[in-house]
């Protein structure tokens, strides 16, 4: 996603109430390094049931229960009902080993200010837009000080925006910092 209006607004990254979740759940050194928007139009279909950035830190051992270290922070640009094509996730799934069986999706629509915080191994999809609008789904991607995994290419924060965050907001943000 583009660090320039109308994709970018600060706020989006800085929101004391879900930081404190997201260090909560997490350390207080806590970096945003990804973000996206999912844009489904009308007539879109169920995406595939998946997980995000599923690379276990130690793929000897995949089911490893480990404190968490990376979480996704989701919100709509616009109110997200049904008919818009709410995204759906398996609740807990993300500690379940991989075995076939049925799984219950739930979906979550959002209201304006509604924010969906969820790790990012949970199992999700989007599902069919029948509404006329497209529906914009920001998520942002904040992890451990420590991880990286270069999975996604993101777009450098222009000078001028990194040089407008206080020190507080730009040691949240680890993104490259372009001309
Ligand atoms: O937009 C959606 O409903 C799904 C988003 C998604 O799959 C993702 O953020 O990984």
């Amino acid at each position: 996603m583009p660090f320039e209006p109308p994709c970018f607004a600060p706020e989006f990254f800085f929101d004391a109430g879900v930081l404190s979740i997201v260090r909560g759940a997490m350390d207080d050194r806590v970096v945003a390094d990804q973000w996206g928007c999912d844009v489904p139009l009308r007539g879109s279909e169920y995406q595939e049931v998946h997980v995000d950035y599923q690379r276990p830190l130690f793929a000897e051992v995949p089911d490893l229960l480990l404190p968490t270290y990376m979480l996704a922070v989701s919100f709509g640009l616009v109110r997200i009902t049904p008919a818009h094509g709410s995204i759906e996730i398996a609740p807990c799934t993300h500690r379940m080993p991989r075995k076939p069986g049925k799984i219950e999706m739930q979906p979550v629509p959002l209201e304006i200010g509604d924010v969906l915080i969820r790790h990012p191994w949970t199992l999700h999809r989007g599902t069919p837009n029948t509404a006329g609008a497209p529906r914009p789904l920001v998520t942002i991607r904040y992890v451990r000080r420590w991880y990286a995994d270069n999975s996604r290419e993101v777009n450098p924060l222009p000078r001028v925006v990194w040089q407008s965050l206080t020190p507080e907001q730009q040691s949240v943000m680890r993104f490259p910092i372009g001309d």
